[in-house]
């Protein structure tokens, strides 16, 4: 690579590279291509680093089928030693995507090997236990450590109860609260944050992932941003995703607004963060139990009893039902609505048929 590319080296280890990524590569790969792994994706390039720092790169790559096999943050690619095309991505140790809002509802990678996911709320009124549900299931998706993380314990009484109330979720789910601006309240979360350790941030526009990575790398790099600001008005501050350098060697990255974050294809993430009800199910009379109104059901037992809150019965269904309906796919949608098409065609035949 360049030799321009020396300021600061970090070296594959640091940049999170590890045995399982070393074990895809063979010594003929080697000999033409170099890993690097993707800092940053901007329209057409890539900003890679490997051991010979950083460079662009043109995004561009050969025979991609898929949008899975597109590079994006946090990938790592073997690139041409001469042309610094992108030849392969490597396999992902963890991957969170996304389908696009609308009807293409194309697939959008967020970013790949990622070890740590912080889910970051604020102990305010975005907290909302709810929306920290459907982020757990998004981590145990994508095969991410989850840790929440509560902002803004500086401006309650009580961010204790909102740590309560978190922790409730899910057994052993980590929670930690902090105030983001305060350097010295950082040190719990900065034991995930250790050399060749990559970070994930997401949560609502607001609750101050820019301010935690600002402080936890030490500087003012990113802008943050008033509350209101609106990340569906392109007003928002955080545009391109990359990833940050921290002192202790690890990586954050902040993702884009997610105001439009859908589950899909996440049936079994939803499994394993409402593992509670679906051993429960397992004990009702009947495998297909809607648990409204069957005898025997003991999901409706263990509320009774008081030891399954309603509530997250309730939040369960919601969740269950909207990752069912985006996870079918747009020939199985058009499908049923060709057969409800077909269906409706035949009762009006029938009914025209029966006027006379
Ligand atoms: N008092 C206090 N303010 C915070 C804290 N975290 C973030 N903020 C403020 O909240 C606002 C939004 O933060 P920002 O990092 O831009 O949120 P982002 O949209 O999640 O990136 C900024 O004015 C921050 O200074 C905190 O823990 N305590
Ligand atoms: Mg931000
Ligand atoms: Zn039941």
């Amino acid at each position: 690579m360049k030799t321009e590319m020396t300021s600061k080296n970090p070296g594959l280890a640091d940049l999170g590279w590890t045995a399982f990524f070393q074990s895809q590569i063979s010594i003929d790969d080697l000999s033409l291509s170099l890993p690097v792994r993707v800092l940053a994706v901007h329209r057409g390039q890539l900003c890679v680093a490997g051991d010979g720092g950083e460079t662009m790169i043109p995004s561009y790559l050969h025979d991609a089928r898929s949008e899975e096999e597109y590079p994006t943050v946090g990938d790592w690619l073997l690139i041409n030693r001469d042309t610094h095309r992108p030849d392969r991505v490597l396999q992902r140790t963890s991957l969170f995507k996304r389908r696009a809002p609308g009807t293409g509802r194309r697939l959008q990678l967020i970013a790949a090997n990622i070890d740590t996911l912080f889910i970051v709320s604020s102990c305010n009124q975005d907290f909302n236990v709810a929306r920290l549900e459907r982020y757990l299931v998004l981590a145990r998706e994508a095969g991410v450590t989850p840790v929440v993380v509560l902002t803004k314990a500086d401006l309650t009484d009580e961010p204790e109860a909102y740590a309560r109330a978190a922790r409730a979720l899910q057994r052993g789910l980590l929670v930690e609260t902090v105030n983001a601006l305060e350097p010295g309240d950082l040190a719990g979360i900065r034991a995930w944050c250790g050399s060749g350790q990559t970070v994930a941030l997401m949560g609502s526009s607001g609750v101050g992932k820019s301010t935690l990575i600002n402080t936890l790398t030490g500087a003012r790099a990113l802008a943050t941003q008033a509350i209101r600001d609106d990340d569906d008005k392109g007003r928002h501050t955080t545009t391109a995703r990359s990833l940050h350098r921290l002192e202790e060697g690890g990586w954050l990255i902040d993702t884009p607004g997610m105001r439009e974050l859908q589950l899909t294809d996440t049936a079994a993430g939803v499994e394993e963060v409402f593992e509670d009800i679906v051993l429960l199910a397992k004990a009702c009379r009947f495998s297909n139990c809607t648990h409204e109104a069957e005898p025997g059901c003991a999901v409706r037992a263990a509320i009774e009893a008081g030891t399954l809150p309603p509530e997250r019965l309730a939040r369960w269904r919601k969740l269950a039902a909207e990752e069912a309906f985006n996870t079918e796919t747009l020939a199985e949608r058009r499908a049923r609505d060709r057969s409800f098409g077909k269906m409706v065609k035949s009762v009006l035949k029938r009914k025209e048929r029966t006027r006379f």
